[in-house]
């Protein structure tokens, strides 16, 4: 019902909506509607309640609700379902299960803070609530297995020009899924599949993006290795819109996947990626190697030069410039 009323309140912001007219529309009484309204005012909406008048919104908080964030989406399918959390294990665990009972591509899970958000190889996302964005997508692409990685590197070029539509700042990416601003993360990809020998059943898109936290806010751990966009502007970013470019983009970017295929991708991941010439150390099932940077194939696994002119390819694992 709380998205109901918004809706309504939305529809003509600066008039007044009478208790009577809302109780009718949604046929609930109009004490049901008062404990509403106060329940949405606990949340941050400021509205104003006039007992001849009625309510009238005045201001939404930054919250992720549906309502909210379809307010400013211009997507034309991803995300017009959202299943929205204030607190949540991990989206993508989330996400993989509804998917699993048949959850339609597109369909988007978003949680206020994560109590145990993943990253790659068991490790821990660093997810405290109503700061940053945390979001899974599903999406059923018709492609064979290998091609998956792509979709990663799909995804951090859409989440690195979403950053830059909205703050100007200019993101690059580390291989295969960090996004960096002056070196520190500051978002990173997780994402998961599930597959046969030659079919994808379903991808779970997760995304973690860190946004309004301030520098001592981060666990002593990860403090000099990550950033918030705050933390580089200095000033505090509107989580809805970024929310919403960053559908957009990864909206975008999908169809030129799919249509054009991954070329169309690795070009606009390689300017944004500092791979070709670099000294690398990569760890990928415990073991290191290191070499020189030549490129991502057309499947996106890494390949390198290694001192003796060997070129390894790797699939997945971990990158450290060395120089
Ligand atoms: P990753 O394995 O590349 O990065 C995890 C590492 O990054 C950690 O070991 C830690 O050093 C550092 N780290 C942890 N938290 C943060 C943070 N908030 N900002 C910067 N660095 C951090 C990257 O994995 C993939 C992360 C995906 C997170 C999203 S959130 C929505 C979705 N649901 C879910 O459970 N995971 C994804």
């Amino acid at each position: 019902m709380d998205e109901e009323i918004l809706q309504l309140l939305r529809k003509h912001p600066s008039t007044f909506h009478s208790g009577e007219e809302i109780s009718r529309r949604l046929q609930v009484s109009r004490t049901a509607i008062w404990k509403r309204i106060r329940h949405l005012r606990s949340l941050g909406y400021e509205i104003e309640a006039s007992t001849r008048a009625g309510y009238r919104l005045i201001q939404s908080p930054d919250l992720l609700t549906p309502s909210e964030v379809k307010s400013s989406l211009k997507t034309e399918w991803m995300g017009k379902v959202i299943h929205y959390f204030t607190r949540l294990d991990s989206t993508n665990s989330k996400a993989y299960e509804l998917a699993t009972r048949g959850a339609e591509e597109g369909e988007v899970v978003i949680s206020e803070s994560q109590e145990k958000g993943r990253g790659r190889l068991g490790r821990n996302w660093f997810s405290p609530p109503h700061l940053n964005l945390y979001l899974s997508v599903i999406l059923r692409p018709k492609i064979p297995p290998h091609q998956a990685p792509l979709i990663t590197l799909m995804a951090a070029v859409a989440t690195a020009e979403a950053i830059e539509e909205n703050t100007g700042l200019r993101p690059l990416i580390k291989w295969p899924n960090d996004i960096l601003l002056r070196g520190r993360k500051v978002a990173g990809l997780l994402n998961e599949i599930k597959s046969e020998t030659d079919r994808i059943h379903f991808v779970i898109l997760g995304i973690g993006m860190n946004l309004n936290m301030d520098e001592k806010m981060f666990p002593q751990g990860i403090r000099s290795l990550a950033t918030s966009l705050k933390r580089e502007l200095g000033r505090t970013i509107s989580r809805r819109d970024l929310l919403s470019s960053l559908l957009q983009k990864l909206e975008e970017w999908y169809a030129v996947f799919l249509k054009e295929g991954g070329e169309a991708i690795l070009r606009a991941w390689r300017s944004r990626a500092q791979i070709k010439g670099k000294r690398l150390k990569v760890t990928s099932f415990g073991e290191s190697i290191t070499g020189t940077g030549v490129d991502v194939d057309s499947d996106g696994a890494l390949i390198l030069e290694t001192r003796s002119g060997e070129r390894k390819r790797v699939v997945a694992g971990d990158i450290e410039y060395t120089r």
